[in-house]
């Protein structure tokens, strides 16, 4: 696969500073060679920078940092867009504030080719807050709301060239969840199982279920992976850690279905903060499952399952 990586040091989205240093990180914790040794090609488009801030002013006084969010939601859109050009596009973070910016460039390339884009959002938190609903403030709450075209970001955000339909989203993890995404995500028709669901059933039907649907409508895949998806014991290196989050085994265990499916067309890698990292393990982590979703087996031959 030809693979194109670009790096969007944002980290206004998040209540804590050092996701700046996410792309840094990963890239020193070996993802290119991680990509070349499995036997793609790479290429690395650098360091994104944001659109000129222009000032903004919204009704809710608890929003943080939303002319520098806009700024970067308009670069990312075209570098997104640019980006998915017959290549699989990954995007490192940055906290998931990038995500505004990445999906709304990749359902525009889906608009294009004429395919509906899916997404399965990896992650403790569901995004859905609105510039209106959120009461921290922190956009890095915000993308998936925005991306499905949510009202109340016009004049704010960026025009979407497309809205992802959000009856083709699928959150995988979520543990933390605001009443006012709770009433928006049943209202939206997102397909969201949480840890309960994957305790009780195991993580691999509940993906399942999902790919067959991606395949069953030709789709295109982006998946969105926030380091709080996995436990805080695994990777410490996220400023906003839930405990109870996904396992060593059933994050490799997702990505390799993944992999399998032959489905992704796109990655995000968000809200590794490496000021909080303990020696690099969240960073190797991230890595090491983004080489499992690309390729990487325990064996190199098919998994017998019984
Ligand atoms: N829903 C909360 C918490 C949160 C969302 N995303 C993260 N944290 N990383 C909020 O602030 O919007
Ligand atoms: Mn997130
Ligand atoms: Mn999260």
């Amino acid at each position: 696969m030809h693979c194109r990586i670009l790096g969007a040091p944002v980290q206004d989205g998040a209540g804590r500073k050092g996701c700046e240093m996410g792309p840094s990180a990963l890239r020193v914790a070996g993802l290119v060679e991680a990509l070349t040794d499995l036997g793609h090609t790479v290429d690395d488009l650098g360091t994104a920078a944001p659109a000129p801030v222009a000032p903004i002013s919204h009704p809710n006084t608890a929003l943080k940092a939303l002319p520098e969010i806009a700024a970067w939601t308009a670069a990312l859109a075209e570098a997104s867009y640019r980006a998915s050009d017959n290549a699989m596009p990954i995007f490192l973070g940055g906290d998931h504030a990038i995500s505004a910016g990445t999906l709304a460039g990749i359902a525009r390339r889906a608009a294009e080719n004429r395919r509906p884009l899916f997404v399965l959002w990896l992650d403790a938190h569901t995004d859905f807050h609105t510039l209106d609903s959120t009461t921290s403030g922190n956009l890095h709450g915000v993308p998936l709301a925005y991306a499905t075209g949510r009202p109340g970001f016009e004049g704010y955000f960026p025009p979407l060239a497309a809205a992802i339909d959000p009856a083709r989203v699928c959150a995988l993890g979520i543990r933390s969840v605001d009443p006012a995404e709770r009433i928006a995500l049943n209202e939206a028709g997102v397909t969201l199982y949480d840890m309960r669901a994957i305790d009780e059933h195991g993580i691999s039907p509940l993906l399942r279920a999902f790919l067959e649907r991606v395949a069953e409508a030709e789709g295109m895949l982006h998946v969105s992976l926030d380091v709080d998806f996995l436990d805080p014991s695994i990777a410490p290196a996220v400023g906003t850690t839930v405990p109870g989050g996904a396992t060593l085994r059933e994050a490799h265990l997702v990505m390799e279905m993944l992999s399998d499916s032959g489905l992704v067309t796109s990655l995000d890698l968000v809200e590794l903060n490496p000021f909080l990292d303990e020696r690099g393990r969240t960073a190797t982590l991230m890595v090491d499952l983004t080489a499992s979703l690309m390729g990487r087996r325990i064996m190199d031959r098919p998994t017998r399952s019984y």
